[in-house]
């Protein structure tokens, strides 16, 4: 663990948001606009606020990479904040003459009230600047590397929405089939959902929300696809795959809940009912072993590891605790009973929370790829990883 890891700093709306990422191996093709096609897909999604028409996510590379290729080094990546420009007082380095506002309103569900207690602060701005959602910014441009490494295993990676508020997709025991799933038909829904009617019910329920002033959460899937056996390991807590995929995904803001595979419906079935028969089967060349399962309720992952079956994650999101119309709170100031504080906000991220969680996703197996077949530069990597696949008795 922790051979592909990654920091990053930055304020929501200030200068801008910046990333280093470490463990990359040399010699693996890098290009700016890549990491922006994955910066993209966070924007979209119906429901986002009025921060995503200001914004045009681009990463800078300033460091790791040369002539297109990896060097081996740390990555460093740069993104401006576009909104930066309206905030530059507020959010100023040095001190500023100008007596500027405090935030004192603590939103119900946000990191104010916790933060500004921990920190010892009277204003709650430092706390909502970092914990807003606009730091996933970083996640998807440092997910997108990971992910640009992963192909080149044969390893994909998507996501879909499978709920919003309570428009439902499907029962939760039922699990995507990534083969049988559209993905492109998933890329252009404007709530990252392929069943046309489900879509339509899942934007009017977005519109009354925000007719409402009120917020919208959900449930999203991510899938990958081409998942070598033997990630992650059984002999001790932190090395197990489901484990660690379980903290990568819970840290996305906002998310509350993460099961892997059939998950919670698990626990109202009988063990007979509940695990996925092996069957023989023809050695596969991709995954190097002669057998398959007849169900993929584990999700992919038995006792830490991976199977070989396609890895299937769910998490619950909550409602955004910023809302147009504020719940009851208190002002820290005068300790008197005030709405909570409102700028702007999304009405619904689930669709850009499924994207994100993708590029956790593609973290966490880049590292458990990185950690199983070793290698400084990808072709080491790769000859390591045929190596593996072809011994496999
Ligand atoms: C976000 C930017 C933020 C929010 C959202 C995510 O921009 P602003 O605060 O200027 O409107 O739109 O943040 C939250 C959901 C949150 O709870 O803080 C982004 O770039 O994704």
């Amino acid at each position: 663990m922790g051979q592909f890891r990654f920091l990053t700093g930055g304020e929501s709306h200030g200068k801008g948001l910046v990333a280093i990422v470490e463990g990359m191996v040399a010699a693996l093709p890098l290009k700016e606009g890549y990491i922006n096609k994955e910066l993209m897909r966070r924007q979209q999604g119906y429901g986002r606020g009025p921060r995503m028409k200001i914004e045009e996510d681009k990463a800078e590379i300033i460091a790791g990479v040369r002539y297109g290729l990896t060097t081996g080094s740390p990555i460093a990546l740069f993104i401006t904040n576009r909104d930066w420009q309206n905030w530059q007082e507020q959010l100023s380095i040095s001190p500023v003459e100008k007596e500027i506002e405090p935030v004192t309103c603590p939103r119900p569900g946000h990191a104010d009230l916790a933060g500004l207690t921990k920190y010892g602060l009277k204003d709650i701005r430092p706390i909502m600047e970092r914990a807003s959602a606009r730091e996933t910014a970083t996640r998807v441009a440092v997910g997108a590397i990971a992910r640009r490494f992963l192909e080149e295993l044969g390893i994909a990676i998507h996501s879909r929405t499978v709920v919003i508020g309570s428009v439902s997709h499907e029962p939760s025991a039922s699990l995507c089939e990534a083969g049988s799933m559209d993905w492109q038909q998933v890329e252009v829904s404007p709530v990252r959902c392929a069943h046309a009617e489900l879509e339509k019910a899942m934007m009017a329920a977005i519109d009354e929300a925000k007719a409402n002033g009120d917020t919208l959460g959900g449930i999203f899937e991510v899938i990958s696809t081409g998942v070598p056996i033997g990630l992650g390991s059984h002999v001790s807590w932190d090395r197990r795959l489901d484990g660690r995929i379980a903290q990568a995904i819970m840290s996305i803001n906002a998310v509350k809940g993460v099961e892997i595979g059939a998950g919670f419906a698990l626990a109202e079935r009988k063990g007979s009912q509940a695990h996925d028969v092996i069957e023989p089967g023809p050695r596969s060349k991709a995954k190097g072993f002669p057998w398959r399962r007849a169900t993929n309720r584990a999700g992919g992952i038995e006792g830490g590891i991976s199977n070989g079956e396609d890895i299937i994650v769910r998490a619950a999101i909550k409602p955004i605790a910023t809302l147009a119309n504020p719940l009851p709170s208190i002002d820290l100031s005068s300790g008197e009973i005030a709405k909570a504080h409102y700028e702007r906000s999304d009405i619904c991220v689930v669709p850009a929370a499924g994207v994100i969680a993708e590029s956790m996703l593609a973290v966490v197996l880049a590292d458990a790829c990185l950690e199983k077949f070793g290698g400084d530069n990808l072709k080491e990597t790769l000859t390591n990883y045929r190596n593996y696949l072809s011994n496999i008795s």
